[in-house]
């Protein structure tokens, strides 16, 4: 046989290697994988070139189990999103203002949002949580003196506040109603 120009001995090299398994790098922008504290596989990969992941894809054996997300470029996640064994998200922790302290945490059931945490003052119990019925927002809780105890309850339909409870006894359970509650403002400390 032939000996082959030596020119194309990388070519014939690149040829008869096998594909690349399936954790390393493969994909445009993907960066080399770490391994977890736990064992698991982290895919990441570099969207804006900078060298610095801003997407995580953390792997138990074949299964994928979260995505991490950086949105403001610095490097680090800002949303972390949890995946059930059929892939579909199960609970997703937010840090909007970039301080590295989560400041929402959703919880899903079937796809769709049952409740929503909020960590105005990252205390221990969420100031304000948020139910949902169907995916849509059919109750709230606030907790306005931050002692761990809800003081205001919020009752929406369609979208619409229909009533107001207060608990007057600080036992957590709302003891007085408006049921005509849009004359009376609760001041909404999350706008602004
Ligand atoms: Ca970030
Ligand atoms: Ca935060
Ligand atoms: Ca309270």
């Amino acid at each position: 046989m032939k000996s082959l120009p030596t020119a194309l001995l990388p070519l014939v090299f690149a040829l008869g290697c096998p594909a690349p398994p399936p954790d390393r790098p493969v994909d445009a922008g993907e960066l080399e994988p770490e391994t977890g504290p736990d064992g698991s596989l982290i895919r990441r990969w570099d969207l804006d070139g900078d060298g610095k992941a801003n997407i995580w894809r953390v792997f138990q054996g074949e299964t994928q189990i979260r995505t991490d997300l950086d949105l403001n470029g610095d490097g680090k996640a800002d949303t972390r999103r949890h995946l059930d064994e059929r892939g579909e998200v199960k609970k997703e922790e937010a840090d909007l203002d970039f301080d590295s302290k989560v400041d929402i945490v959703a919880s899903f059931e079937g796809g769709k949002k049952v409740q929503e945490l909020a960590f105005l003052h990252h205390r221990a119990t969420a100031d304000v949580v948020r139910l949902f019925v169907d995916g849509k927002l059919a109750e709230k809780r606030r907790d306005m003196d931050g002692d761990g105890v809800y003081d205001v309850f919020e009752y929406f339909d369609s979208g619409r506040l229909v009533r107001l409870g207060r608990d007057t006894t600080g036992d957590g359970q709302p003891d007085e109603f408006d049921e005509r509650p849009e004359a009376e403002a609760v001041p909404d400390e999350e706008k602004g």
